[in-house]
């Protein structure tokens, strides 16, 4: 579900529990609460409505709470929050971000234990200093406990999906500048990696002051944290931080490699210079008498030092200097390879826009084909189609096929894996529709044997084509639940059933290591959206850059095949697993 949401939601929760502490009336705090919990709860992608200006359509959301959202959405901050947390003035207004903390005993544990921020209580609590105050136990201290550290951990780094976009606006609003010769997104950014600890840009250029006043000047500025001759830091509305280095034209090959990382392939790196006797930095590549070899591109400073130039996913130091050295590097999956997506929700469930919406989105970027993968009747919240919506639905695609041809629509489901490992609709069901995708949605907390025989009995259904988002972590906010992955890989392989590389930002589930783990193993994977509107086709892409940090070639993607080889696949596949 939307990532936003659950922000807004967030920050309603965090207003109502001020007016608490200012002991406003109960009335008002209780219309944030509850339209907290209806943003939280609701399918619709609160951007989307704001777009639409019908924010007040929220149950409990009326025009000045509509306002507030507004703003926030607009900003990236609320000044009636902002506001509100001076005049109340608890310094531990902080510590409201953390779910067990209300406004008593965010009072509580500053008046007595002097603590006022998020990092100040987690070590308390580690430290079992909490557990003296009055209705605190030892449970609860646990708690806040690991509520802190996800709290702070989620203030440290942010989701790839939400840098990214912001790092190409600054490198579109720059890049026709006169005095931008070259620009582009370095660091952990670059590499693709799931969480971002800050944003680096790199521009060649010859007259660095100008692009410092350009940069420093963007609109999206909401603060200039530094700005030197070569390189500024800013902060943008939505509280990112950018920083941006200008190099000399010569040097921003080297100068690119170097602030591309990751640090440990760079340290690789450099030893290998250094085994030949030269030296490698930032300005270039040099021999012994210092006279520069490479630097102008990053191909150059490779190729001099023996190597094929690799993809930025690749430098995590996992072997890729070895393979580069060998010229053995992977073929690996882009995004151009992606005939459709097997994984997206329409407004029959718990999606924003009707399925033939989805299809022409699905037409506009290229695609093949689009399979319709919306929940299954048990995940009420998310509007679960039960059996006789199925049959409406069905209906639907076929018309659908007719008016779209040659672009083919599947009828798919996303079926939930019920506790007990059975699926979530019977099998006369699941034979009807294309495409069966399983995936967990209940039971989190099952024991690791349980949920590995859980998901392995899912695996044994013969019509079930891949298992979605199969580790269940949400980042900075969930872990993956207990499960033991290596048996499910294994099962995965043997039963010829894909498993998926979920491309939401707070999702990418399969994660690197194990797409990699995947690939080794011979599974085959498949790279989807799970969009939940039609703007969200566009998260395919980091699903397959996480399939391209593990390695992943095209060959293994199930979504790279063409239409008729994906339908003989799914065919053959189900055949052979009925007879069986
Ligand atoms: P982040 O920001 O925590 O997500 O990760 P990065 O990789 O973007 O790290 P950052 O921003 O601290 O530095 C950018 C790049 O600069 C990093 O990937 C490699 C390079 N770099 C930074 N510090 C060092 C260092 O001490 N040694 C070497 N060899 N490279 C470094
Ligand atoms: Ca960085
Ligand atoms: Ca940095
Ligand atoms: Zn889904």
């Amino acid at each position: 579900m939307a990532r936003r949401n659950e922000e807004l939601s967030l920050l309603l929760e965090n207003i109502a529990k001020l007016l608490a502490l200012k002991s406003e009336s109960p009335f008002r705090i209780r219309a944030y609460e509850e339209a907290a919990r209806s943003i939280s709860a609701m399918a619709e992608d609160i951007e989307d409505l704001h777009r639409a200006g019908r924010l007040t359509d929220i149950a409990g959301v009326g025009s000045s709470i509509g306002a507030k959202l507004g703003e926030y959405l607009d900003t990236g901050r609320s000044s009636y929050y902002e506001g509100l947390k001076r005049e109340v003035s608890v310094e531990a207004a902080d510590l409201l971000d953390v779910p067990s903390i209300g406004p008593a005993r965010a009072k509580l544990v500053h008046e007595r234990l002097g603590i006022s921020t998020v990092a100040e209580l987690e070590r308390a609590a580690r430290e079992h200093r909490l557990q003296g105050l009055p209705g605190f136990g030892e449970k609860l201290e646990d708690r806040i406990a690991r509520e802190a550290a996800r709290v702070a951990q989620r203030t440290g780094r942010m989701l790839l999906g939400m840098a990214l976009p912001a790092a190409e606006e600054v490198v579109r609003l720059l890049r026709d500048r006169p005095a931008v010769l070259e620009i582009n997104p370095a660091g952990s950014i670059r590499r693709m990696k799931e969480t971002i600890g800050d944003i680096d840009l790199l521009v060649a250029s010859n007259r660095p002051g100008e692009v410092m006043d350009a940069f420093t000047t963007l609109p999206i500025a909401r603060e200039v944290l530094a700005r030197g001759p070569t390189r500024s830091s800013i902060l943008t509305r939505d509280n990112l931080q950018i920083d941006l280095r200008v190099i000399k034209p010569d040097e921003y090959g080297s100068a690119l490699q170097y602030f591309t990382g990751s640090k440990d392939h760079n340290i690789a790196l450099r030893q290998v210079a250094i085994n030949r006797g030269w030296k490698l930095s930032e300005y270039g590549l040099f021999d012994a008498a210092g006279k520069r070899l490479a630097g102008r591109t990053e191909e150059e400073v490779y190729r001099a030092l023996g190597m094929d130039w690799m993809p930025p996913e690749l430098r995590e130091s996992r072997g890729e200097l070895e393979a580069a050295l060998g010229h053995q590097l992977p073929d690996l999956v882009a995004l151009k390879a992606v005939r459709g997506d097997l994984h997206v929700h329409s407004d029959w469930s718990d999606g924003y826009d009707p399925p033939e919406r989805m299809v022409e989105a699905a037409i506009a970027r290229g695609y093949q084909y689009l399979a319709l993968t919306d929940h299954s009747r048990s995940l009420g919240v998310a509007g679960g189609l039960s059996i006789e919506r199925v049959r409406q639905q069905r209906r639907l695609v076929d018309q659908l096929n007719q008016r779209y041809a040659p672009f083919r629509v599947l009828h798919g489901t996303e079926v939930d894996i019920l506790p007990s490992g059975d699926l979530d609709y019977p099998d006369d069901v699941l034979a009807q529709f294309d495409l069966v995708a399983a995936s967990v949605h209940s039971a989190f907390g099952q024991p690791r044997e349980r949920m590995t025989e859980r998901i392995l009995r899912a695996l044994r259904n013969p019509y079930v084509a891949v298992l979605s988002h199969p580790t269940g972590r949400l980042l900075l906010r969930r872990p993956e639940y207990e499960v033991d992955v290596e048996a499910v890989l294994q099962a995965a392989a043997q039963q010829g059933v894909a498993l998926e590389v979920d491309g939401q930002p707070d999702r990418l589930d399969l994660n690197d290591l194990w797409a990699r783990r995947a690939r080794d193993v011979g599974v085959l994977l498949v790279c989807n959206s799970d969009a939940h509107s039609a703007r969200q086709l566009e998260l395919v892409r980091y699903a397959v850059a996480t399939a391209r940090r593990g390695w992943v070639e095209p060959r293994t993607v199930l979504n790279t095949l063409p239409i008729k080889r994906l339908l003989a696949h799914l065919s053959r596949r189900g055949r052979k697993r009925r007879a069986a």
